[in-house]
């Protein structure tokens, strides 16, 4: 059985740059359950303003179910690991990376970095690791699944970030076949161009789709079934989205199975109606985080193509 605890849990400087490889990886554990969320923070090893410019996941196929990657300056344990029911961050935190069994790993264009470290505010890294199936775990061995980083102190040129659109307010009736829950949110800051995506819902999502509304036309940025590996896809359609555009996204629910009404929250039972997009920007006027939480006018979704509610077959 392979073992991948072997790497080391400090910085790599390189000999001949400002680059840095840190190990991010689980300090070799035996969850005892299965669906346990195990999280680990890591430390930006420069106080300055860095840049993630790589990364390259160690999963191992067999015990991670999923990977998240955060940036934070607050990670919600100081313990080695926990348990991440008891939180990732305390602060505001992004994802940055996220891996998934079965599903390739989305690359940083060239060029492209998130900051960390300085103002950022990621001051830290935190692993997530979810362990599925704990069958993986009788003979006892410890894993170290996790994520390697790049980190360079060379400034580049454009800036990745997170714009999370997200539902606060969706009930999904039991029994009901189908439940849209909408997101828009105008967008007013500085060009940025997406380039990937990831979907999130639990148990009763049924796809989940984001567009650019740009003089009434809608442009789609990306669909995906969160019942798939919950990863990042290269989005559908290069494009970028200004000033005086509109973000919009659905996400289709289904009640069927259900015998009481289904809120959002963090358990299994409750939902979520999560998209993220991907983008990068230009760094002299980069936003790295931005959120959508608000539920989109019945009128401008009349409008919707068809296609985000048609199911995508898994
Ligand atoms: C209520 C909900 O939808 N929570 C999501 C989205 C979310 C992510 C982050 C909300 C906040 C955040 O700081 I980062 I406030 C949610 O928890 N999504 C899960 C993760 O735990 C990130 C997911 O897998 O997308
Ligand atoms: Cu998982
Ligand atoms: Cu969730």
């Amino acid at each position: 059985l392979s073992n991948d605890c072997m790497g080391t849990a400090r910085p790599v400087k390189s000999p001949e740059s400002s680059d840095y490889t840190l190990d991010i990886r689980m300090p070799g554990v035996t969850p005892a359950e299965s669906d346990t969320y195990l999280c680990k923070s890591y430390r930006v090893p420069v106080d300055d303003e860095a840049f993630v410019v790589d990364f390259r996941p160690h999963a191992n196929m067999n015990t991670a179910h999923h990977m998240l990657l955060f940036g934070c300056n607050m990670p919600s344990s100081t313990e080695d690991y926990w348990d991440c029911s008891a939180g990732t961050c305390t602060d505001k935190s992004s994802i940055m990376y996220a891996w998934a069994k079965n599903a390739p790993p989305t690359k940083l264009p060239k060029g492209v970095g998130f900051r960390v470290g300085g103002r950022s505010g990621s001051k830290y890294f935190v692993l997530q690791v979810h362990y599925g199936d704990v069958k993986a775990f009788q003979d006892k061995h410890k894993d170290c699944s996790g994520v390697t980083v790049r980190i360079t102190q060379e400034k580049q040129p454009l800036i990745a970030g997170i714009y999370l659109l997200m539902s606060v307010d969706t009930v999904i009736p039991p029994g009901e076949n189908e439940v849209n829950s909408d997101i828009a949110c105008a967008y007013n800051k500085h060009t940025m161009y997406p380039f990937a995506y990831r979907v999130h819902t639990h148990q009763l999502g049924q796809v989940v789709s984001g567009f650019r509304i740009r003089h009434g036309k809608w442009t789609l940025i990306g669909r995906q079934s969160p019942q798939l590996p919950q990863a990042f896809y290269s989005v559908e359609n290069s494009m970028d989205i200004s000033p005086g555009d509109i973000l919009a996204a659905r996400c289709v629910f289904t009640g069927k199975g259900r015998t009481t009404a289904t809120y959002i929250g963090g358990t299994a039972h409750d939902e979520m109606c999560n998209l993220y997009i991907l983008y990068y920007m230009d760094a002299a006027y980069a936003s790295s985080y931005m959120t959508c939480v608000r539920t989109g006018e019945p009128q401008l979704f009349q409008d919707i193509p068809e296609i985000a509610n048609i199911p995508i077959h898994v």
